[in-house]
């Protein structure tokens, strides 16, 4: 046990280099004129720009026209990573023999941990099933010099904002869900483990200038609307793909009534919009949650440069600074909202969820209630379920259903202790489980009477509900709302219940109505570090540490670098699949039982798109051969390998819509992937493709879907040009169908000059590779 007096944290790593982005900042003003307003994600990310003359100028009408149009170069100042994506970060980035990482970086053991019986039989369990991967990641990160987080410490999310998040911090995390670090002001945006490697090696990392969405908050939340609901309401209104390109930016008079960590969980949860990332401006309520976590070092400097009134404050957005889009939320009149099923964006108000209930034949009956996760597992969240916990305890009631609690860190699990919050939800028969992802990820190994194939209910604090996400089951409706709304359900059990108005009868007969939660926004007595065992390991790196991979390893595997591009255009590929509809991360690379081959790219490739839905005949993983005969999807595609022939998969909307996990490109590469033809891409997925060397291309006319089959043979056109050439012209795909009749088909891409080079190269990992030797 490591004694908790002799942990101190590493100060300087944690706060933001504010004198220098100060100083980008005078320069990104020298460069545009300094009348010209900008909005605060603009101030942040451009402040972070490797050369900022020539990112704002090229290609903009001279710094007219950046948003949606400049390549930005950036310097992120950090970089964290979750166990499951950091096995293939660090695999790509122990490629480049470097001795160290450029930047400060961290990596938190959360997304292979179980969640069944409770905390203190799922971690050691977990520890034990996974302790080569663990080891490979601690040995890795005391090499390289990254802060380690152990199994058991936290969700990679609630652990950043605790102790890395900061105002005018810009950082990459390998998780969709990074931007949660926007609820403390860091513009943290959600990538795949080889973008991280582009920080990682100090060489700049690509983005597309997003545009603004300018999220106007008024009036204040009151009673059992909180600030998930905001966000619940607003991914009904943009839709999972109405983000796409942007960076929400909250504003207005009603930010001020918003905790730090409900700001957390709104911008946690604009990764389900597609938004590149959310972010608050600079509040008092960020001085309060800095200090609280200890970094009063930063609330300090924070508060002194957000209070100056020169043009060159950094974390406030310029008066009179334009949005490209802008909405206007009245928290004073929201009312709770629940999404789902199945889909993040599928928003009832809590008043006419029974209706919704009936009228679409859901499960009448709530089979389990699941609060936490990293989205909403705040002091501030369990308190206000507690809240109700004991309220319907006081009246004699207990949960109709089981009832799981997930703190979100190793703090905020000992500070509830300490507060008896636990024990209320224990007393009242609730399970807490790890502080991990645990059933928000697949790792839920539910010990009720539900089996695979029965449809049923649950209710969730959490922040994604693809099909099968939680347990597996693609018959389990996860229905995302507040952690309050989650617990008032799961005492009433039943999904008709409205706790605003409608009523449970006690084992006394008596009529119990729930008051509106009330719950303190920070502990009063400071937080708790918790069990030192789940400190971090010191950022110095010891080069003399060994990394050790073994080769007959079935969880763990050296990359293999992919070849390079042919010097002409692909010919003779062949369509693999032809997805219909969803086609989310979840879908081409499943996590659950599947984590674990996170490190081995062979063996986790043996579940590529087995959720897809085939589009000719609607069966999920059935894919058919030229000859007629069917096998599953990632047979057929071995199989091609195996005789040599390259393919491409098509698909509809958001293709790659979800998570961060670079595994989605990655397998279909090894298998012989080298085109995806969509009617459109998830930002991160899309990138993700780039880096690996697969083509991304949509659909001029998104109809032309229609002209193209399964078992199809494929040639590009101009391909070869658009990539040697950096990006300009375009590809068009010649199709030759069974019968001999050929179709031409136009397509797009948004390749930039840098992805031009990693897809010739074979992968960005290959190019970096090049360059590092010459
Ligand atoms: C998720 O919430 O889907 C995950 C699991 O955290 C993923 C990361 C992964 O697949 O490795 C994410 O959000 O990026
Ligand atoms: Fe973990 Fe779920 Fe959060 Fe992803 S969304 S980091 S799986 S808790």
């Amino acid at each position: 046990t490591k004694p908790a007096a002799s942990y101190k944290p590493d100060i300087e790593s944690r706060t933001p280099p504010y004198p220098k982005l100060l100083k980008r900042l005078h320069e990104v003003r020298r460069v545009l004129g300094s009348s010209r307003q900008l909005t605060l994600a603009e101030k942040i990310l451009y402040s972070h720009l490797d050369n900022p003359e020539e990112a704002l100028l090229s290609n903009t009408d001279n710094g007219l026209n950046i948003r949606g149009n400049a390549n930005l170069k950036l310097k992120p100042d950090r970089v964290a990573m979750q166990d499951a994506s950091a096995q293939m970060a660090l695999l790509q980035f122990m490629t480049c023999n470097l001795p160290s990482t450029a930047v400060p970086a961290s990596i938190h053991c959360d997304h292979m941990i179980v969640g069944e019986r409770g905390a203190d039989v799922d971690l050691p369990e977990s520890i034990k099933g996974n302790k080569e991967v663990f080891d490979f990641l601690e040995s890795a990160a005391k090499k390289y010099g990254i802060e380690f987080w152990p199994p058991g410490a936290g969700i990679i999310h609630q652990t950043v904002l605790e102790n890395y998040a900061a105002p005018g911090l810009m950082m990459l995390g390998t998780d969709s869900h990074t931007p949660n670090a926007g609820g403390l002001g860091a513009i943290a945006i959600g990538v795949g483990g080889a973008d991280a490697v582009d920080a990682l090696v100090d060489a700049p990392w690509e983005l597309k200038a997003p545009k603004i969405l300018g999220v106007r908050l008024e009036g204040q939340l009151s009673g059992w609307a909180s600030p998930k609901d905001v966000i619940l309401a607003l991914a009904g209104k943009l839709t999972v793909r109405g983000g796409t390109g942007y960076i929400i930016e909250y504003h207005g008079p009603g930010v001020d009534s918003l905790s730090c960590t409900g700001m957390a969980t709104m911008c946690n949860m604009g990764a389900e919009v597609g938004a590149t990332t959310s972010l608050f401006p600079f509040s008092t309520r960020h001085i309060s949650y800095l200090e609280s976590t200890h970094r009063r070092y930063i609330a300090l400097q924070a508060q002194t440069i957000a209070s100056s009134s020169s043009i060159h404050n950094l974390l406030r957005a310029d008066e009179g600074a334009h949005y490209d889009e802008e909405i206007t939320i009245d928290l004073s009149t929201l009312e709770p909202h629940i999404n789902g099923p199945f889909t993040p964006d599928l928003s009832t108000p809590l008043s006419v969820f029974s209706k919704a209930v009936k009228s679409n034949n859901w499960p009448e009956t709530v089979s389990a209630g699941l609060i936490g996760s990293c989205t909403n597992s705040s002091y501030q969240d369990m308190r206000r379920a507690e809240d109700l916990v004991k309220q319907a305890s006081a009246a004699g009631l207990k949960p109709a259903t089981d009832f799981f609690i997930t703190p979100g860190s190793e703090q905020i699990r000992a500070t509830l202790d300490r507060d008896s919050t636990l024990s209320t939800f224990e007393d009242a028969g609730g399970i807490v489980l790890a502080n991990a992802c645990g059933p928000c990820i697949g790792q839920w190994k539910r010990t009720d009477n539900i089996s695979k194939g029965d449809s049923n209910a649950i209710f969730t604090s959490y922040n994604r509900n693809f099909r099968g996400r939680n347990d597996g089951n693609p018959e389990t409706m996860n229905f995302l709302a507040s952690p309050e709304i989650v617990t008032a359900m799961s005492y009433a059990g039943t999904t008709s219940f409205n706790p605003l108005t409608d009523t449970i009868t006690t084992p006394s007969g008596d009529l119990f109505r729930f008051s509106p939660p009330g719950g303190a926004e920070l502990p009063e007595f400071g937080f708790e570090t918790g069990n030192p065992d789940f400190l971090p390991t010191s950022g110095a790196p010891s080069p003399s540490t060994q990394v050790v991979v073994s080769p007959t390893s079935d969880r763990l595997a050296l990359l293999e670098p992919f070849a390079p591009f042919p010097d002409h255009d692909l010919h003779g590929l062949k369509v693999l699949y032809k997805v219909t509809g969803k086609c989310t991360t979840d879908t081409i690379s499943a996590a659950g039982p599947w984590l674990k081959y996170k490190g081995h790219l062979p063996n986790i490739s043996a579940n590529t798109l087995i959720g897809a839905a085939n589009a000719a005949t609607g069966e999920v993983n059935v894919a058919y051969d030229v000859d007629g005969s069917t096998s599953g999807i990632p047979e057929l595609a071995q199989k091609w390998k195996d005789q040599g022939i390259e393919w491409l998969v098509v698909a509809e909307d958001n293709y790659g819509e979800g998570s961060a996990r670079e595994h989605a490109a990655l397998q279909p590469r090894f298998l012989g992937g080298r085109v995806i033809l969509a009617k459109s891409f998830a930002r991160i997925h899309e990138t993700n493709l780039k880096k690996q060397g697969v083509v991304p291309l949509t659909f001029a006319n998104g109809e032309d879907y229609e002209k193209i089959n399964a078992c199809d043979e494929v040639s590009t056109e101009g391909l070869y040009d658009v990539l040697k050439s950096g990006g300009k012209g375009e590809v068009k795909v010649v199709v030759k169908k069974k019968d001999g009749s050929e179709v031409v088909i136009k397509t797009k891409h948004t390749l930039s000059e840098d992805q031009c080079g990693f897809i010739l190269a074979g992968s960005a990992l290959n190019l970096l590779a090049k360059m590092k030797r010459t």
